[in-house]
């Protein structure tokens, strides 16, 4: 018969089991019982501004759905998601455990996404330091390339979707990059996410109805290019 170990001498304990090895029916019983407690669950990140210090680029209505509502829903169907992924993991379930992926995916690259586009945001925006603009300047000549590259590229993503500024740690050059849906710049190109920039309808529909050039433009107005270049440089250690 087939067993699973339970190494963990606690756990054991608390299930009145002295043997590591469990019968494959009680291992995978327990394994269901236990995988709702474990493993971290995501939270949504508190922010470091408030809801309305980025006026007039993004209103306070927007921030408050986008932050509360929107980002709210990625975390919890993410954590569903990841509950369900534990059970049928434990359980060997490989077919419950493909359906997952989409879930996951949406969700988890929702949050991730989000979480790294608030961080880039400021209402104490400044210009990017001598040192960054001339990073950026290696990759695309000056620092206004590079804007309108990025601009234009967010602008055009199709549908709902993200512009990134990413590091191509192969290479060492940054590069503009664009994903449809949620999907997380890291996992679906390779390149290290330096900025975001949210161009789903909910982020500007409120402010700047269905005019997305407007919006982007705006953005560029409270970029926070601190984040960006220590971004840049974790990714280059
Ligand atoms: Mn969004």
């Amino acid at each position: 018969m087939s067993s699973k170990v339970i190494a963990d001498s606690a756990l054991r304990a608390a299930v009145h089991l002295r043997s590591a090895n469990l019968p494959e029916k009680l291992a995978k019983s327990s394994a269901a019982l236990f995988s709702a407690y474990s493993g971290p669950k995501q939270t949504l990140p508190d922010l470091a501004y408030d809801y309305g210090a980025l006026e007039p680029a993004i209103s306070t209505e927007t921030m408050t759905i986008h932050h509360s509502k929107h980002h709210n829903t990625y975390v919890t169907n993410l954590n569903a998601a990841m509950e369900k992924l534990d059970t049928a993991v434990s359980t060997g379930d490989v077919s419950g455990i493909i359906a997952l992926q989409g879930a996951i995916k949406f969700n988890g690259g929702g949050h991730l996404n989000h979480t790294l586009f608030w961080e880039n945001l400021t209402p104490n925006a400044a210009d990017p330091s001598a040192a960054l603009q001339s990073s950026i300047a290696d990759s695309f000549g000056d620092f206004e390339a590079m804007k309108s590259e990025l601009s234009a590229k967010t602008v055009a993503v199709q549908g709902s979707g993200w512009g990134w500024l990413g590091y191509n740690k192969s290479t060492g050059r940054i590069e503009v990059a664009t994903c449809g849906n949620q999907d997380p710049l890291q996992a679906t190109t390779g390149l290290v996410p330096l900025l975001g920039i949210d161009v789903w309808e909910h982020a500007y529909y409120v402010d700047y109805r269905n005019v997305r050039p407007d919006y982007v433009k705006s953005i560029f107005g409270v970029i926070d290019w601190t984040t960006v270049e220590a971004r840049l440089a974790a990714a280059k250690m």
